[in-house]
């Protein structure tokens, strides 16, 4: 039996069955709560900012299914808007007007997106972008940052961030070293690391992929030039610049990271928040580079439920919600209200504590920091975090069940959640 306070005994039910018919009783790694110990709860249904297991317990969440709930679970705009969508059917697979909308707004809101192919998750979009920039420069080799996760795709399961990290796979078996002998690695915030890599490869590396604000080693925010620099090195040695912002579209600001930041990179891939909770990815960026994705160009990449008509009209109406005055400014401010508060409070009772938010993407690292890269935060008490995302979920708030991994808050939190959060927060620390 799990040693909670709160009655979880159909999760518990549900989940033992769930270990017998799949590996691991999830459809994803990180859900399994391994990292942090104890049993996941088994989700009812959610709304807004809260969830409810199948116990009936309720719980506020700063997971939001992994980022696209920025809007809050299930707002009644995008129901109702997927509700009339249902009536004309769940996929077309041919061109559809719904396409056409959420391109351009897509088009109109990410600087570096000129074209744009969606996809029907950010591990496919991180797939056709690594083709394309292939196929564009004509060179093979690629650089990312240890702790950084870019989706499934062998190619990237080198040093990976999220569920990789979390469950210690430095890499996966199953992948061929011909698969990885392409992919370089470098330290996070570290520049230097990335000229040196450029000089050893020089003329065969297609580009460098990044999360612009790291989500997937813990939460961990690009040092002052660090994506200047990427951009001067990439121009200085004819590669490209990728900033993956699966996780930080739509949510470091309506641009993302590079508006944020003011910094271009030549595609980007994206996710998450612009399917509003249903199955979606997509890249974009230059039309030079865009122009060669199949059929308008040879690099070949399809897909049978891409652009489907409902993730179309979930990703709409998610954007045009957060496209209301005043949105980023209320989530950066409660974000920081929590992460701020967080922080006092590890600091009140005696913890090595550091981390930060931007925008309404947040973290905490039970270490004194400060972590700059993957190699600092798995110096962070993994153990202590454990203890304390128990002793969260067992007063009512749910976090995401990892240290490698980051926060997530909604314009549906609202200051009294945050107060909550922290009342609870300082109960659970002060006993850690
Ligand atoms: P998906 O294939 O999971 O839609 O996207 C892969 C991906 C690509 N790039 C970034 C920056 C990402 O954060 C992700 C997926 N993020 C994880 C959470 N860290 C998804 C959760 C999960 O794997 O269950």
């Amino acid at each position: 039996m799990v040693n909670t306070t709160i009655k979880t005994t159909k999760s518990q039910e549900v989940f033992a069955a769930a270990q017998n018919l799949m590996p691991g009783g999830v459809s994803s790694p990180v859900r399994a709560f391994k990292s942090v110990g104890g049993q996941p709860i088994v989700f009812d249904r959610v709304k807004g900012a809260y969830i409810w297991d199948v116990d009936g317990n309720q719980y506020i969440d700063y997971v939001g299914t992994w980022g696209p709930a920025i809007c809050g679970h299930a707002h009644p705009e995008v129901i109702a808007a997927l509700h009339e969508a249902l009536e004309k059917g769940t996929s077309f697979g041919a061109p559809s007007t719904l396409e056409n909308v959420l391109a351009e707004m897509v088009i109109d809101a990410v600087p570096s997106i000129e074209m744009v192919r969606f996809v029907n998750s950010g591990t496919e979009a991180c797939m056709g972008v690594l083709r394309l920039m292939r196929a564009f420069t004509n060179r093979d080799k690629i650089i990312k940052f240890e702790g950084c996760y870019h989706g499934h795709a062998d190619t990237f399961l080198v040093k990976a961030g999220s569920g990789v990290a979390t469950l210690g796979l430095p890499d996966s078996p199953g992948v061929p070293k011909a698969a990885t002998s392409t992919t370089l690695t470098a330290p996070y915030n570290d520049l230097e690391s990335v000229k040196a890599l450029f000089e050893e490869n020089r003329d065969e590396i297609a580009g460098v992929i990044l999360e612009p604000v790291v989500g997937n080693a813990g939460f961990i925010a690009p040092d002052a030039g660090f994506l200047e620099g990427l951009r001067e090195l990439t121009h200085e040695y004819g590669a490209l610049l990728v900033f993956d912002e699966v996780m930080t579209g739509f949510r470091i600001a309506y641009g993302g990271a590079q508006e944020k930041f003011g910094v271009t990179p030549d595609l980007t891939t994206l996710g998450k928040v612009i399917g509003g909770g249903l199955p979606v990815g997509a890249y974009g960026g230059r039309r030079d580079i865009m122009s060669m994705v199949a059929p308008a160009g040879p690099v070949y990449q399809a897909g049978t439920l891409s652009g489907n008509p409902l993730a179309m009209t979930a990703g709409i109406k998610t954007l045009e919600l957060l496209q209301k005055p005043g949105t980023y400014d209320y989530l950066e401010r409660i974000t920081k209200k929590l992460a701020d508060g967080l922080l006092q409070i590890a600091k009140e009772t005696g913890h090595a504590a550091c981390g930060g938010q931007i925008s309404a993407m947040f973290g905490l690292f039970f270490t004194s920091g400060p972590v700059h890269n993957y190699e600092d935060a798995k110096k962070s008490d993994t153990a202590k975090f454990g203890r304390f995302h128990r002793g969260m979920l067992e007063r009512g708030v749910y976090l995401a069940p990892s240290q490698f991994e980051a926060g997530f808050t909604s314009f549906a939190h609202t200051e009294e959640d945050i107060d909550q959060t922290l009342a609870v927060a300082r109960d659970v620390i002060s006993s850690l």
